[in-house]
């Protein structure tokens, strides 16, 4: 009997071809997934295109979303030259590097990491922290010492460089955020910032990926606020604000002051908007509205950027100020773009 079943399968084969076509499993398709065979992956700021193109690998192989965001974010954990995200993150105003990290799957599984020094991929730690132990989170010492039990090596994360940065920071010691510009992700000019030319004060790889079973996974990573305060935390490694996965609608990720994404629960509400019918980009748009009514007379230094996929493999983003830009990477494309935002 030709059933609804057969026929999304029969379609999807169609219109995708046969390469991806043999990569899906042949049963457990529920009748409320709406398989587009297309997977894609997005991810925050021009660096997230080298994580995308890893992320990709797993995808374009037919795996899972969680083995390509996880594989994507370790990227820029490794960059050398990004001091926003694991090794070679800018540290706090003590000089400790701690960084914080989650990841999301398709069944609402999480695991979070906050504050850990010593390891240089924190987004595998809070992969381990969902799959291994019964909590959501753990920080601090406690992480190290999971992360520790767990085989991770402990390593010395200041690199020289973000050594010198911190100490030139030190000379004033000024405890203010930037915003990011476009031009700072890219790193060719720094206009707002006492940091070293081509550096941001802070931003974030938010990564959210859809499989060709049509299954949703999402990875956030970070060193946080650059000389930060030792302790704090932002929103990156909290489930709800700095990522948030839910598998019937989409998921969504932030970069920005994380202060203000925690406040609203940003990207849950993101999600949220978007199980209520609005595009990813509206989705944005709509929660950002939020922050900026609380803050009506912080327009000019206040950067907040939220990043949307939706189950249909639609995507969108939407930021406070100009100058974020999102990697976007699938079957049709693979782009740099820069997301809308409220002011200019
Ligand atoms: C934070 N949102 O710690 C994170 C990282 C960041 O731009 O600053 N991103 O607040």
């Amino acid at each position: 009997m030709f059933n609804r079943r057969k026929f999304l399968r029969s379609s999807l084969f169609s219109s995708v071809g046969m390469v991806m076509a043999n990569k899906l499993p042949e049963d457990n398709f529920p009748e409320n997934r709406i398989l587009t065979g297309n997977p894609i992956v997005v991810s925050t700021w021009g660096f997230g295109q080298a994580a995308n193109a890893e992320a990709w690998k797993t995808l374009s192989a037919g795996g899972r979303a969680l083995d390509a965001v996880e594989g994507g974010a370790r990227i820029p954990e490794a960059d050398l030259s990004n001091h926003s995200v694991g090794r070679a993150g800018y540290p706090d105003r003590d000089g400790h590097v701690t960084l914080d990290a989650c990841i999301m799957d398709e069944n609402s599984g999480c695991g979070s990491v906050m504050c850990i020094e010593h390891i240089a991929h924190p987004v595998s730690v809070a992969r381990l922290v969902m799959e291994k132990t019964p909590h959501v989170v753990l920080c601090g010492e406690g992480a190290l010492q999971f992360a520790l039990e767990n085989g991770f090596k402990k390593e010395e994360l200041l690199t020289p460089e973000s050594e010198k940065a911190w100490k030139e920071w030190l000379k004033h010691a000024e405890y203010k955020p930037v915003i990011n510009t476009e031009e700072k992700s890219y790193g060719n000019k720094s206009t707002a910032s006492n940091l070293p030319v081509g550096e941001n004060n802070h931003d974030t790889i938010g990564i959210i990926a859809m499989d060709a079973k049509g299954d949703l996974s999402g990875a956030c990573t970070t060193s946080g606020m650059a000389f930060k305060m030792h302790g704090r935390v932002g929103d990156s490694p909290i489930i709800g604000a700095g990522l948030f996965v839910d598998n019937e609608v989409g998921a969504a990720t932030s970069t920005g002051l994380g202060e203000e994404v925690i406040r609203i629960v940003g990207s849950h509400l993101v999600v949220e908007y978007m199980r209520q019918g609005l595009s990813p980009q509206d989705a944005c748009r709509k929660t950002l509205e939020r922050i900026i009514k609380r803050n009506p007379k912080k327009r000019d230094d206040l950067q907040v950027g939220f990043l949307a996929l939706n189950k249909k493999g639609e995507y969108g983003a939407f930021a406070i100020q100009k100058g974020f830009v999102y990697a976007v990477k699938n079957n049709q494309e693979e782009k740099v773009y820069a997301s809308p935002s409220w002011f200019d």
